[in-house]
């Protein structure tokens, strides 16, 4: 099965635990099995990590490169600022579909703009956790050809 990871920035641990209104109710804990799950229909071997480290969320994405497997990507708020996550984003010569829970561009201003997108094979947000499956299905619809 290939391996596709699924990363997860600062704070994103914390999941269902304020603002439902925008993040919905749904856990880590949750997030984490319903993207295996996911995997799982799709033939995929989904690990989910998060971290609140900028150096080590750079880490995984070199980890990535190396073992030529594909990423899932919600760089939570690094998604704004950090041009060295963007870097490290731009070596990968495998999918990355960044995906947020919440709409960004329907927020406040800071968050309209992304600094990773621009390196990202495509990006979907606004829709729940369901954002995260669908960036599965992108990863599973662009390995098949
Ligand atoms: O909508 C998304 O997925 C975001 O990447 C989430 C980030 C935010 O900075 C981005 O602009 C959009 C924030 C993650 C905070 O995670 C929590 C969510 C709910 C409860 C606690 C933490």
């Amino acid at each position: 099965m290939r391996r596709v990871y699924v990363l997860n920035g600062p704070n994103l641990n914390r999941l269902g635990t304020r603002e439902p209104e925008i993040y919905g109710s749904t856990t880590f804990a949750d997030l984490i099995a319903a993207c295996v799950a996911e995997g799982a229909d799709l033939g995929l071997d989904v690990e989910v990590r998060q971290t609140n480290d900028e150096s080590e969320l750079i880490d995984w994405i070199h980890r990535a490169q190396d073992e030529q497997a594909p990423v899932v990507l919600n760089p939570a708020a690094f998604t704004h600022y950090s041009y060295a996550l963007r870097d490290a984003c731009a070596m990968l010569t495998v999918p990355l579909v960044e995906v947020h829970i919440s709409n960004p561009a329907s927020r406040e201003e800071f968050r309209h703009h992304s600094v990773i997108s621009a390196v990202a094979t495509g990006t979907i947000a606004g829709f729940g956790i369901d954002s995260y499956r669908l960036g599965l299905r992108a990863v599973a619809a662009g390995l098949e050809g």
